[in-house]
């Protein structure tokens, strides 16, 4: 049994695998390949534990063959909500090695997300930390019921433990069991998905994209050579581990990879990540562009030692060429930029380019093979320098959403090239400046909100006729969410917000500003039209009729 996805056509799977980026190997190669003394080596940190390569291997294998006791099979699927502990990889490896798909959703994702994921993939197996908000609302094991009608295994996380295996429990409260050296019995195939990977969306449903072990584990082999990293990396693990930045960019994986250490801080903000720098020793960060912000103004007086930083890189959402300057100056470090998509292709700018390139581009694809069109609304190349859609294919750039013919029709064109829905223009070298975007959809500091969806649960309010949200510029975050809602004049924003969070939308989607309107512009054919209401934000125009509230940063 395996999980099924649109694969690359025979012809490009043949020249992946012939120019040796697809390999055959499974995704758990990144911990596996370290045998013998490098798997003394420590590859994790968190908190007071510490995790060699041989503790990962050893736990996954146990975690594994105790999935496999209790009746997970390959094929099945798998639905993970943890926080940024080495439990996080421990259970991702586990899954991986019986042939478990899982979702790794966000720690703040909500019950709202959690809910359309498990409506997507069925899971079998659920894993939470005890305590979450699903568990604790319901101990009798509601979450079954909420998530999907096929969810018979319940697997909780307790607090972090001497005893790994020891600090997870079945939803029952009956221990996890597993003999010192099991093993699990499966041979997986490379050429199948791995995980699902999640996507920003921008059309009302989230989605799921599959990635293959193949083509997963070339990006973050190809991501660790490009970054030139060995076993000297110290990595520190700052966003949502389950992130596509942080898991492979080259993130987690990369440093496994190169039998380096991660080491996991539980908020990405100054107070927590400077003296974890100082104590291991970090070298290299991975930061949202708003985080960078709130770091340079908090290096220089602060007293912790940061001089072991070698790279910072930012990405996710648009860094500013202003802020992007004061890298090397305040934190005595190289900025690197890396713009990715959890659909595959990501650039990084290179750690020997001049400081122009650093500073106003977001880099150049990471695979020769990589292959990017700029072309304008009629489908034609756009001249270079001139802005126009993203279009890419390539080795670990995927063929289509799980479950969504229609979306993937619109998204992939004949040739099997996806837009992306950034706006992009080609700069000096081949490296791409991101000018801006032709989705629904708004980069909150780089996290993504996908407006449709947003909009179709508010739409469920009793008091709210329509709905419209549009990005509002802001400073620090780049972008803010403004929601435009037909709702009579006496509503309270307040009263939407809790509509929203009751929902168990996740806290980052709720509106930072709410507009009351009497309506919302047309455009000619009868759709809203957004872009009227960005330029009302933008020229800080609102309706004379309009009540609105800003909620706190
Ligand atoms: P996601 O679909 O959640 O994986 O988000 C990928 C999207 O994030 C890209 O398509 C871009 O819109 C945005 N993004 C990621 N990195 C950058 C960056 N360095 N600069 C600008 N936008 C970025
Ligand atoms: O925003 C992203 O999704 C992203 C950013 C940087 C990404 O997926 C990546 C690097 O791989």
């Amino acid at each position: 049994m395996s999980v099924a996805f649109t694969p690359w056509p025979a012809e490009f799977a043949e020249r992946y695998r012939a120019k040796g980026y697809w390999t055959g190997d499974p995704l758990t190669d990144v911990v596996e390949r370290h045998r013998g003394a490098e798997a003394e080596a420590t590859a994790i940190l968190c908190g007071e534990r510490r995790f060699r390569y041989a503790d990962v291997q050893r736990l996954s294998d146990r975690l594994a063959a105790a999935f496999q006791t209790r009746g997970l099979r390959a094929g099945d699927t798998a639905l993970v909500q943890l926080p940024n502990r080495a439990e996080f990889y421990i259970v991702f490896f586990a899954l991986l090695k019986c042939g478990v798909v899982p979702v790794n959703a966000l720690n703040n994702h909500g019950a709202f997300e959690l809910t359309a994921y498990a409506r997507q993939i069925e899971p079998k197996l659920a894993v939470l930390a005890k305590g979450h908000p699903l568990v604790a609302a319901d101990p009798a094991g509601a979450v079954a019921g909420s998530l999907t009608a096929g969810l018979d295994r319940l697997l909780l996380l307790g607090d972090p433990a001497d005893d790994v295996i020891g600090s997870f429990a079945w939803g029952t409260g009956e221990a996890l069991s597993a003999a010192p050296d099991a093993a699990p019995d499966h041979a997986v195939d490379a050429s199948g998905v791995a995980f699902f990977q999640l996507s920003g969306g921008s059309t009302g449903t989230p989605k799921l994209i599959p990635r293959t072990h193949d083509d997963y584990l070339y990006s973050v082999r190809r991501s660790a050579e490009l970054c030139r990293l060995d076993g000297g990396c110290r990595f520190l693990c700052a966003l949502p581990a389950p992130h596509n930045f942080t898991l492979s960019s080259p993130g987690a994986l990369g440093v496994f990879h190169a039998g380096g250490t991660v080491i996991l801080a539980g908020d990405p903000g100054p107070a927590t990540c400077f003296p974890l720098i100082e104590r291991h020793r970090a070298t290299w960060a991975a930061l949202v562009p708003p985080m960078l912000s709130v770091w340079l103004e908090a290096a220089p007086g602060s007293a912790a030692d940061l001089s072991s930083l070698e790279v910072v890189q930012v990405g996710g959402a648009k860094l500013s060429p202003a802020v992007a300057e004061r890298v090397p100056e305040r934190l005595g470090c190289r900025l690197q930029q890396v713009f990715g998509m959890a659909e595959g292709l990501v650039n990084y700018t290179r750690l020997d380019d001049d400081a122009w390139t650093v500073v106003n581009t977001q880099g150049r694809p990471m695979s020769p093979d990589d292959e990017v069109r700029i072309l304008d609304p009629a489908g034609r190349p756009v001249s270079p320098g001139e802005v126009g859609e993203l279009w890419t294919r390539g080795p670990y750039t995927f063929r289509g959403y799980y479950k969504a013919e229609q979306h993937n029709a619109r998204v992939f064109d004949d040739e099997g090239f996806y837009c992306s829905g950034d706006l992009v223009a080609m700069a000096p070298g081949g490296n791409l400046v991101v000018c801006g975007r032709n989705k629904d959809q708004i980069n909150r500091g780089g996290e993504k909100i996908d407006a449709q969806e947003v909009e179709d649960v508010l739409a469920g309010h009793p008091a709210v006729g329509h709905a419209a949200i549009v990005a509002m510029p802001d400073p620090l975050m780049g972008e803010r969410s403004c929601a435009f809602v037909i709702a009579p004049p006496d509503t309270r924003p307040s009263e939407l917000r809790r509509f929203l969070r009751g929902q168990g939308l996740a806290d980052f989607k709720l509106p930072d500003r709410f507009v009351l309107v009497a309506e919302l512009p047309k455009t000619a054919v009868g759709k809203i039209d957004k872009q009227t209401l960005r330029e009302r934000v933008r020229h800080g125009l609102v309706d004379p009729i309009a009540q609105t509230e800003m909620t706190a940063p």
